[in-house]
């Protein structure tokens, strides 16, 4: 029987920070998986470090099942996104090693293509209308079929969810960066923000949106039915997720298509937005949410109640959860698009990575498991450096949500 005999948790800095396992087996066999939770980086690699790796060594590789059971319900505690990563970098490594000793492709491993390519969505910004107008066009022409769209509301000094270069990374700082928020010029400004978005350029293509748990359900329900004639693809995170029964009273007032998830981390944070029906896709990420094994239980109770998927994508998902995202989305039946956001040239590097991008669409490369190689040389170039998210502050000085 083959064995596991290392396990090693990689940080490297190409960019922005990210954490990859890399799982080794007697028959010199590698297999690798994403680890990386934005601004908690080390937080991961001491639970793979510390916690998991010594479980990990003598295993066998094949008993992926087994081995996420044993991490999830073999520990005291369950759950959590620190936990959850740090299960999600194992299954996925161990899904990269199964392929390779098949010879096959994640997907054909997860059943094979339902469909030939993924539709993905793309992040469009502006610091105001008129530039977030020129991006979206910029988006349009590199082929993408749906488009995120986000300004910086005007007055506020903070440009939240708004690209300052090339490359989206509101993880910027390294202490967080404090910026304010103001409900009500957000809730102005947004309605006539994106009706620009559809004026100029129409409704043959997916317009999203997203509202990053700002509102409370009432200001919700309310945008939500403002959106109504403007056919978003969704309204994103509208409220705070934690209470997912208040998903109901947005629900229940308005029909723009809802997307949570991306902050969740199991099926049972899940479990009454999906069975009760009160969103349309859900966002769980490979990475957050206990890597294949799990999500693909997430993706098939959401299909027995008719909601689809949509994968957090942005780039703190690193080119290995990105891969891994996208062997899965080809197979699930019930798939609804997938986030996409471009990596910066050394990620690349670091991550030599199949997967490519073609008129909106990504699809994967047909090498055995994920398609994705570690570069250890190219990484050391990048040592890891601390990066917080910002926190908004309302203008009378208490925090808000993110
Ligand atoms: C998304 C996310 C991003 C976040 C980032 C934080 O929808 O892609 O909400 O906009 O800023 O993922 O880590
Ligand atoms: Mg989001």
């Amino acid at each position: 029987m083959s064995t596991i005999t290392n396990a090693e948790v990689l940080l490297t800095s190409p960019g922005r920070n990210y954490v990859t396992l890399r799982i080794t087996t007697s028959d010199g066999v590698t297999g690798i998986g994403d680890a990386t939770l934005n601004g908690r980086e080390l937080a991961v690699a001491s639970y793979l470090r510390d916690h998991v790796a010594p479980l990990l060594i003598g295993r066998d590789p094949a008993r992926i099942e087994d081995t996420w059971q044993y991490l999830y319900r073999g520990a005291y505690w369950r759950r959590g996104p620190v936990t959850m990563t740090a299960v999600a970098a194992v299954d996925v490594a161990l899904w990269d090693i199964k392929g390779k000793v098949a010879g096959l492709p994640l997907v054909d491993l997860l059943g094979g293509r339902s469909r030939e390519q993924v539709m993905v969505y793309g992040h469009a910004s502006g610091s105001d209308v008129p530039s977030l107008l020129e991006d979206v066009a910029r988006f349009q022409a590199k082929g993408y079929q749906a488009i995120r769209a986000q300004a910086a509301v005007p007055g506020l000094a903070g440009s939240y969810g708004v690209r300052k270069g090339e490359i989206y990374e509101p993880a910027a700082t390294s202490l967080p960066d404090e910026q304010p928020w103001d409900t009500r010029a957000y809730l102005r400004f947004a309605p006539d923000c994106l009706r620009a978005v559809r004026e100029e350029f129409g409704f043959d293509f997916h317009l999203l949106h997203d509202v990053h748990h700002r509102l409370t359900p009432t200001e919700a329900a309310r945008l939500g039915k403002q959106f109504e004639e403007l056919d978003l693809f969704w309204m994103e995170d509208p409220t705070p997720v934690e209470d997912q029964s208040s998903f109901r009273f947005i629900r229940q007032h308005t029909t723009t298509p809802l997307a949570v998830g991306e902050v969740l981390s199991s099926i049972w944070d899940v479990q009454q937005l999906i069975t009760e029906r009160l969103i349309d896709y859900v966002r769980t990420s490979v990475v957050h949410a206990g890597g294949i094994t799990h999500l693909r239980r997430i993706f098939d109770l959401a299909a027995l109640h008719q909601v689809r998927t949509g994968s957090h994508g942005a780039t703190d998902l690193s080119p290995v959860s990105l891969a891994a995202a996208v062997h899965l989305d080809l197979t699930v039946p019930n798939f609804g698009i997938q986030e996409y956001m471009e990596f910066a040239p050394e990620t690349t590097e670091v991550f030599r990575t199949g997967t490519t991008f073609t008129r909106g669409s990504l699809d994967v490369s047909a090498a055995p498991g994920l398609g994705v190689e570690y570069d250890d040389e190219v990484a050391a170039k990048f040592p890891y450096e601390p990066r917080y998210l910002p926190v908004a502050r309302r203008l009378d000085g208490s925090v808000h949500d993110w």
